[in-house]
């Protein structure tokens, strides 16, 4: 029997024809060090397929990529590597944030005589500028460009992965995971053949991420390990990462100097833990000297922390922190903390409340290199919530955004489902007033007098923001299961540089380079069948934001009463006269009363309250009628039969390019877009027919409903 030939990896956003107008030029590199190198292999692998050269110093050159002069007339500087204190993060930087590059991650293009030149801030500069000209294409070269400076508004743009090490028995291997097994591990073992590994590094850069979390926030017993005996696998994946200016961060286990150390506790504040957290991140750090950080769930859903000891969370997060500072690295802190093991009987539990009620009143505790890693929502995750209080109520802690790109309550990478419009929401969502400044702004700004906003382009220092996406990649040869699931990665990292970017034109972007020359027709298509993806899959499903009726355990397709009568507090409340969670303050939860005015005040209404979030919000007869003019019930029925016509009208239009495509992508996606259709009208028969059989009112259009 002959071996099956090795799968074709999908090349993602960087398929060949994308480095044709840089790879059939002359390119001048004038930078030495660790990133230079990159950039010019770059450049050589490209020039050796489309006949361009890599010039020598002082040769002739159409694109030149150099280091700004740290004093005008000076020389290019030279990178330093890997061991030299100005490459890591930290207080090597006078002035700067604990765990942010020292040097700028900007750069200058333009065109300078004949040629174009892309002059970088700081070393990473030349590696994003580099992508830039991939983007640009042949605009890249037009005699024409107007100079431009570009600098990311979060300096830290990390992607969590939810990898485990040993094959989790219900989980698998990658823990929301619908794109295969992990790119790191298999079996519990490191992969021999790390390749892939190098060409995701590539694609990551060439999106903007800077930051990767190799393991699970679950820290198993196997993954534990990783940052003591195991260390050297992490390393050797951070090897690979380094050279795209990607650093590695690794998931820790609260209890580690219990499970690892032989302690006999893992209380933050008694001195021999303290001192095992310094010794082990010295080692960390011995093996790893450009290594990130670590990222915590501590106390949430089973996992150990500081309340077992009677600690406060700034208690737990202080104690890494204090292991990390000398090393200037920061400790991403997570808020997901809530009861998961509540009772459905008890109306007066909220979870959406439980972030802000643990957190805000530890605002000032957390030292410096603590960033408070934050949901977008108060639940979790789901396909309409509204913006986490936290994320305002904590003036002088640094927070982080955490979105989740891997699609656990958004279809899973079956359906299709383009999140950058909702990710822009929240990141444009303006809690103070409708003059007040973004949430990226703020976070971008970093906590109340920390000296460390968004610095002027001339600065060359990065922001001190920091956003945080949970990845949806795995060995899936087309990288995330559904093809065009892709945009959803390409796009954290382009919002990380430019949070108020349309999404549309993040989307336009990723289709000129996945799709080098699409038509107009395929442009157009994938436009349509994209652009409002979100918002068809939150027509037929959860109604109203008001969340989860997803299958119990795995998330998969509706059980509107799945979740109703468990301890996980995620509860709709429908009986026969209405439906919704009462979260005002009046004569609900209170939840309402966390957000600032005049938010506060918007949401405790029933007339202000928006209507995607009324059943987040309020619990309501289903013949309110709302802004819309339509009764909830009929809008109910409506954005069902809808949604799923929708998604029937997706499947025609992808048809309809099937002459466009490559053959491969088109038979994904058409299989992905049939199981999509298939379960829209679940979603719709099972949500409509429970609230006809609820309300016993029946659809003014007098559609089948069972
Ligand atoms: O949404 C829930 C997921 C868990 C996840 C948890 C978290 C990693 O269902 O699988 O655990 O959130 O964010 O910690």
């Amino acid at each position: 029997m002959t071996d099956l030939p090795p799968p074709v990896i999908h090349p993602a956003w960087l398929p060949p024809p994308t480095w044709r107008p840089l790879g059939s030029r002359r390119v001048r590199v004038d930078a030495s060090g660790p990133f230079a190198d990159t950039v010019r292999d770059e450049v050589s692998r490209a020039c050796s397929l489309f006949g361009g050269s890599l010039s020598p110093a002082g040769g002739p050159a159409d694109l030149i990529l150099t280091l700004a002069p740290e004093d005008s007339g000076a020389a290019p500087r030279s990178v330093p590597d890997a061991s030299d204190a100005a490459f890591r993060f930290g207080p090597a930087a006078p002035g700067a944030a604990p765990g942010f590059p020292a040097a700028g991650d900007g750069f200058r293009l333009g065109r300078r005589g004949t040629a174009t030149v892309v002059t970088a801030d700081g070393p990473s500069g030349l590696l994003y500028g580099l992508f830039e000209v991939i983007r640009r294409g042949e605009g890249a070269f037009d005699p024409a460009l107007a100079d431009e400076h570009h600098e990311p508004a979060f300096g830290l743009r990390v992607l969590d992965h939810w990898d485990n090490v040993d094959v989790h028995p219900v989980m698998g291997q990658v823990e929301r995971g619908y794109a295969g097994g992990s790119l790191f591990w298999h079996a519990g073992r490191l992969r021999d053949d790390l390749t892939r590994v190098g060409d995701y590094a590539r694609l990551l850069a060439a999106s903007g991420i800077n930051a990767v979390t190799v393991n699970n926030v679950n820290v198993h017993a196997g993954e534990a390990h990783l940052l003591t005996d195991r260390l050297g696998e992490v390393a050797t994946i951070a090897s690979i990462f380094r050279r795209y200016g990607i650093r590695v961060h690794l998931s820790i286990d609260f209890a580690a100097p219990v499970v690892l150390g032989d302690l006999p506790t893992a209380d933050p504040l008694d001195p021999r833990v303290r001192r095992w957290w310094a010794d082990t991140t010295d080692r960390v750090f011995a093996t790893i000297p450009d290594f990130g950080g670590y990222l915590v769930k501590a106390d949430s859903e089973g996992r150990p922390g500081p309340f077992t000891y009677g600690r406060t969370h700034a208690d737990g997060a202080d104690m890494l922190a204090a292991a990390l500072a000398p090393h200037g690295a920061p400790v991403r802190w997570r808020a997901f903390v809530y009861n998961h093991r509540q009772d459905w009987r008890d109306r007066s539990t909220d979870r959406a409340r439980a972030a802000h009620d643990h957190f805000a009143p530890l605002d000032g505790q957390f030292a410096d290199n603590v960033i408070l890693q934050v949901k977008h929502g108060p639940m979790d995750f789901q396909t309409r919530e509204p913006v986490s209080p936290v994320l305002f109520a904590m003036r002088h802690t640094r927070q982080a955004v955490e979105l989740q790109v891997t699609q656990e309550y958004t279809g899973q990478q079956k359906h299709l489902c383009y999140l950058p419009p909702m990710w822009s929401e929240v990141l444009g969502f303006r809690a103070t007033g409708d003059s007040a400044p973004t949430l990226a702004e703020r976070l971008s700004a970093g906590p109340a007098g920390s000296g460390s906003a968004v610095e002027g382009a001339a600065s060359g220092r990065t922001a001190a923001g920091v956003l945080s996406a949970v990845a949806n990649v795995g060995d899936d040869r087309f990288w995330t299961g559904h093809p065009l699931a892709q945009a959803n990665l390409y796009a954290v990292g382009r919002l990380a540089w430019a949070p108020d970017r349309d999404p549309a034109a993040i989307l336009d972007e990723w289709i000129s380079l996945t799709f080098p020359d699409a038509p107009p027709r395929l442009r157009h298509t994938l436009h349509t069948l994209m652009d409002d993806s979100w918002r068809t899959y939150e027509h037929y499903t959860a109604p109203l934001g008001v969340g989860f009726m997803v299958r119990p355990g795995h998330h998969y397709g509706p059980d509107v009463d799945g979740y109703e009568y468990t301890p996980w507090g995620t509860y709709h409340f429908a009986d026969r006269d209405g439906v919704g969670v009462d979260r005002t303050v009046a004569t609900g939860t209170g939840f309402a009363g966390q957000y600032p005015a005049p938010w506060s005040d918007r949401y405790e209404s029933l007339s202000s309250c928006p209507d995607e979030l009324l059943l987040f919000f309020h619990h309501v007869p289903y013949t309110h009628v709302l802004h819309s003019g339509t009764t909830v019930i009929q809008h109910i029925y409506d954005t069902h039969f809808a949604g799923a016509q929708r998604v029937a009208e997706m499947q025609s239009a992808w048809q309809s390019v099937a002459d466009l495509v490559d053959p491969d992508v088109h038979a994904r996606v058409t299989g992905r877009l049939a199981e999509q259709h298939r379960s829209a009208e679940e979603w719709r028969d099972q949500i409509n027919t429970y609230f006809h059989r609820k309300s016993g009112i029946p659809d003014a259009k007098g559609r089948p409903i069972h």
